[in-house]
């Protein structure tokens, strides 16, 4: 799946405003005292079960910018919080967001997100990026490793220039689109501070096929398609 994106030749894009600066770090806080006794790194799919996180997925400044990528249907097929606690080692290996052993998103009909609930800059954790790396299509990647998915997904992308990656920092209550092509991870936290992020998979009808042949399990936010 090569061939242009909806997000221009560096395949990522900014996200101003999702939410107020205030009340991102106010909700980062309660999800800080909420996981902080057992250390949680990743939670799965809090759209579906928190009324903070289904909220989000409605943010007008984010769904506008969705929209300008892939047009006035859109559902939610996946999200996931990530929370890297400072001083705990935790890696996000390069990997694209839209392929992996069950799912394959197209391109031009998906978008992923990536939303800051905490400022995050390098010495805690933001994104790096490849940009331009959408253009390869999508990579080989190494099998899922069984870790019982405490941290989600951790794939190896074969043939990536590490010095090529860039810093993507931002701020609480914004954060950036991403081509699902492209390639990106994040270092561990080795702040003095929570680094908290959502990562949200954004199809437009058809955008997702599923391997094994079953529908998707989708969550419309927008338009009459669905
Ligand atoms: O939050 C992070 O550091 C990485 C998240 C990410 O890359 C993803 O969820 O696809």
């Amino acid at each position: 799946m090569t061939g242009p994106g909806p997000l221009g030749p560096d395949g990522v894009g900014r996200v101003r405003g999702w939410a107020t600066r205030a009340a991102a770090t106010a909700r980062a806080a309660h999800l800080t005292t909420a996981y902080r006794a057992d250390r949680t790194e990743v939670v799965r799919n809090p759209h579906l079960t928190a009324e903070w996180a289904r909220h989000t997925v409605h943010s007008p400044a984010l769904l506008s910018a969705v929209r300008r990528a892939i047009g006035p249907d859109i559902a939610v097929e996946n999200t996931f919080l990530v929370i890297k606690w400072p001083g705990l080692p935790f890696e996000v290996p390069w990997h694209q967001d839209g392929i992996n052993d069950r799912i394959v998103l197209d391109p031009r009909r998906s978008v992923a997100a990536w939303l800051a609930l905490t400022d995050a800059d390098e010495s805690t954790g933001c994104l790096h990026v490849f940009p331009g790396s959408q253009r390869r299509g999508y990579l080989a990647y190494d099998a899922e490793p069984d870790t019982g998915a405490v941290r989600g997904r951790a794939l190896g992308i074969a043939g990536v220039e590490p010095s090529e990656a860039r810093p993507l920092p931002s701020q609480a209550g914004d954060g950036c689109l991403m081509d699902v092509r492209l390639v990106h991870g994040s270092d561990s936290n080795t702040g003095g501070d929570v680094r908290i992020g959502l990562n949200i998979r954004f199809v437009a009808p058809g955008g997702c096929t599923v391997r094994d042949g079953s529908d998707p399990s989708l969550y419309p936010v927008s338009g009459t398609g669905w």
